[in-house]
């Protein structure tokens, strides 16, 4: 019998309901070494903290993080909250001996990430671990891909191209939402979905960005206020507030392992909703995923016989692809929402074991110095060349 773990969750929005649906299942799908024990979930609005644990399976209700990282009941802290808190929050926890998962960006800052790097570590050496919920890495096709490149499917890697492309915020009057609020959230498609396909391309080559040479654009600059204290995003009359992150990033990229990269995130690409697309190009093959058609992978054999080579469809749903055997037949399918129990499956498996859990606050710390380089490129002037 497994013994149990007791959870501590803060934040309860889009993430935390997507964290919350996978320590309601992940026992259920995966034999872990641990049973979570969803013991609290906090939030500062206590009527909203409260309909929220009751909606989403949480014992109780809290509404100060700190007495969450207080309660003897709680030995993991899952942190679904908006960046500028990460920090904070994380390394209270850390200190009080806390197993930590924390949503991405890891922080708003490389020193807030740094400072959480180091405290990870130093934890780490206690026996406390750490996470980063890059959850793109669970969806199986991605996985299986790693293992693909790690395999030397590919050869020796030349390109990578991957583009995050959402829209939900084309249209001017969508409100002024902590997420176009650089005190809160960082930045703005850069680190929101940016970060997601910084992280996977590393996660997928194996290899570190080394250099970037960007460009960011703000289309629209102001936008109608809200009142978010309840939680709930509404109007307020005409008053306009400035978005003070970016709509969009684009930029180019050295990885230590020779290849280079595109890159493409942005909030205003009108009629993608969450479009994440990834392909890598190899001296022995390739690879395309696009979430789109997220049970698929298409892969190219450059070595197999030049009549019969091409992409081929892979439909990653065989019980021998990462995580599949867990779920349903052949053909079936998995969502967004399994993405999430196996990331914290495997943060269980870990914590079993007593190893260090990936992605890891370092390499969050590796993703938030790319995000950092993006931006400075962008704000140079002297790395754009105007065309004469
Ligand atoms: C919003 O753009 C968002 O919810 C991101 O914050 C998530 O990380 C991504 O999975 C979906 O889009």
């Amino acid at each position: 019998m497994a013994g149990q773990i007791g959870v501590g969750m803060v934040g309860y929005a889009f993430m935390g309901a997507a964290h919350s649906q996978a320590w309601r299942t992940v026992h259920h799908a995966f034999a872990v070494p641990l049973t979570p024990r969803m013991a609290v979930l906090c939030g500062r609005d206590a009527a909203a903290a409260e309909a929220a644990a009751a909606k989403l399976g949480w014992a109780a209700f809290e509404t100060d993080w700190k007495r969450v990282v207080d309660d003897e009941d709680v030995e993991l802290l899952d942190i679904c909250t908006p960046g500028d808190t990460h920090a904070e929050i994380a390394l209270a926890a850390l200190e009080a001996g806390k197993h930590v998962l924390c949503e991405k960006p890891l922080a708003n800052t490389v020193a807030e990430a740094e400072a959480m790097a180091a405290a990870a570590s130093a934890a780490a050496a206690r026996g406390v671990r750490s996470m980063v919920a890059f959850n793109y890495r669970r969806v199986p096709a991605l996985a299986f891909a790693r293992s693909l490149v790690a395999g030397g499917r590919l050869g020796e890697l030349r390109h990578v191209r991957a583009q995050y492309l959402q829209d939900w915020i084309v249209d001017p009057a969508f409100p002024l939402v902590w997420r176009l609020q650089k005190d809160k959230a960082g930045s703005g498609a850069l680190g929101d979905i940016g970060a997601h396909i910084v992280d996977l391309a590393q996660f997928l080559t194996g290899a570190r960005i080394t250099g970037v040479s960007a460009l960011t654009e703000t289309f629209v600059k102001e936008r109608p206020l809200v009142v978010s204290s309840s939680g709930l995003v509404a109007s307020s009359g005409s008053a306009r507030g400035e978005v003070t992150v970016d709509d969009a990033a684009l930029f180019t990229a050295r990885f230590d392992c020779g290849a280079i990269g595109s890159f493409e995130a942005t909030r205003f690409a009108s009629g993608r909703k969450n479009s994440m697309r990834i392909e890598l190009n190899g001296s022995a093959g390739s690879l395309a995923f696009d979430f789109e058609a997220m049970n698929e992978l298409h892969f190219h054999d450059h070595t197999a016989d030049p009549e019969l080579a091409g992409f081929r469809r892979i439909l990653v749903t065989e019980p021998g692809h990462p995580y599949v055997g867990a779920w349903w037949p052949p053909g079936h399918g998995l969502g967004y929402e399994h993405s999430f129990t196996h990331e914290i499956r495997d943060f269980l498996v870990a914590l079993g074991e007593g190893s260090d859990p990936a992605p890891s606050f370092a390499d969050g710390l590796q993703v938030q110095r790319v995000l950092d380089a993006v931006e400075r490129s962008a704000a140079a002037a002297s790395v754009w060349t105007p065309v004469r």
